[in-house]
């Protein structure tokens, strides 16, 4: 481990005395006040006491910040700025890295799915987690679940009532009631997919044979102290919902500590999944490359096919767009 990431650590039990963890990491005391020094450049702002270094009252959402007290093996890498985390941390795939999470606090050219655009302005939790897991390229949609249910799970620790839709989108469990969407019923404005709310969406890139991933990047957009007005019709955000900006960081580290205890045992992805989903149970209309499938999704099987019974047959569904229906929709 490095020097930083073990002051961090040192940092999130008390104070912590330079020339002991010097002695503790054999290295120079030097190399510890380089390490002070950096995160103080990083805006994370260790005081000097005479019971040694403290962390800040406030660690700030930054690298820093987030490493501090964060129990998941990943480093950070955080950017004012990036045109797309997903696209950063694939470059870092390139070139050999892993266990990285790269973190925006805005994105210009944030990405969804089959090229759709991302708005992803300041305020957001914009991230994108970089691994290469022990797993075959067709059980990988699992750790797309596993992304989902951290990230609704995050959503209900700052009290909002977050479910998930098949597969990857998170939304306000409430359907139907007060929209906090000033954009919701202005002419021209129709919700992106009726149902809940959009709270978050998620964007699996990977690259690797048949039998294993080579590097894996799960993006992550979370519309977290964003304004809704900012984002297109049908979404919301955690802080319209609470009423008050939510705590970044800490939301953060508890969406890559939930992601990275999943991941490591993924027999519990499904069963959390399903716990969570707001789709099983409802007629859907999901829409693949190939076909429209209409019926009632009844459940979700390995890897992270959604089951659907139409009148006629048993589909399962391994991609695709899915719409919640109300019951007497028209195009059910
Ligand atoms: C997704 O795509 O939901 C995946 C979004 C992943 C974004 C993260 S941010 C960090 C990382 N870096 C990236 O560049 N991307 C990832 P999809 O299911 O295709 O939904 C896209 C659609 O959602 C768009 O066509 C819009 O209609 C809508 N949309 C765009 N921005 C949104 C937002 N901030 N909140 C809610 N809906 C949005």
């Amino acid at each position: 481990m490095d020097t930083r990431r073990a002051l961090l650590d040192a940092l999130a039990d008390g104070p912590v005395s330079g020339p002991s963890l010097a002695a503790e990491l054999g290295v120079s005391r030097a190399a510890v006040w380089k390490a002070v020094e950096g995160l103080r450049e990083e805006g994370f702002a260790v005081e000097s006491t005479d019971d040694g270094y403290v962390a800040p009252a406030d660690p700030g959402y930054g690298a820093p910040g987030i490493e501090f007290a964060l129990d998941a093996p990943y480093t950070v890498e955080y950017h004012d700025t990036l045109s797309s985390t997903n696209t950063r941390a694939r470059a870092l795939a390139e070139s050999g890295a892993s266990d990285v999470v790269v973190v925006a606090d805005a994105q210009t050219g944030g990405r969804g799915r089959l090229n759709r655009s991302w708005v992803a302005p300041s305020g957001g939790v914009w991230l994108s987690v970089l691994t290469a897991p022990a797993v075959s390229t067709a059980r990988a949609p699992q750790l797309t679940l596993a992304a989902a249910v951290a990230v609704a799970d995050a959503c209900r620790a700052v009290g909002v009532d977050a479910g998930i839709k098949w597969p990857n989108d998170v939304l306000l469990e409430s359907e139907g009631g007060a929209s906090s969407d000033p954009n919701v019923g202005r002419e021209g404005h129709e919700p992106v997919g009726r149902g809940g709310q959009k709270l978050a969406g998620i964007l699996t890139e990977m690259e690797g044979e048949a039998d294993r991933v080579a590097w894996l990047v799960v993006g992550v957009g979370v519309n977290a102290n964003v304004d809704p007005s900012e984002l297109p019709a049908g979404a919301t955000s955690l802080r319209a919902v609470c009423g008050d900006p939510i705590d970044r960081r800490a939301f953060v580290r508890d969406v890559l500590e939930r992601y990275a205890e999943l991941t490591a045992d993924l027999k519990a992805v499904l069963p959390a999944w399903r716990n969570r989903a707001l789709t099983l149970g409802r007629r859907v209309r999901v829409e693949t490359s190939t076909e429209t499938v209409v019926g009632e999704a009844v459940d979700v099987e390995p890897p992270g096919a959604l089951v659907v019974e139409t009148d006629a047959e048993t589909v399962r569904v391994h991609a695709g767009d899915c719409t919640h229906l109300r019951a007497a929709d028209p195009s059910a």
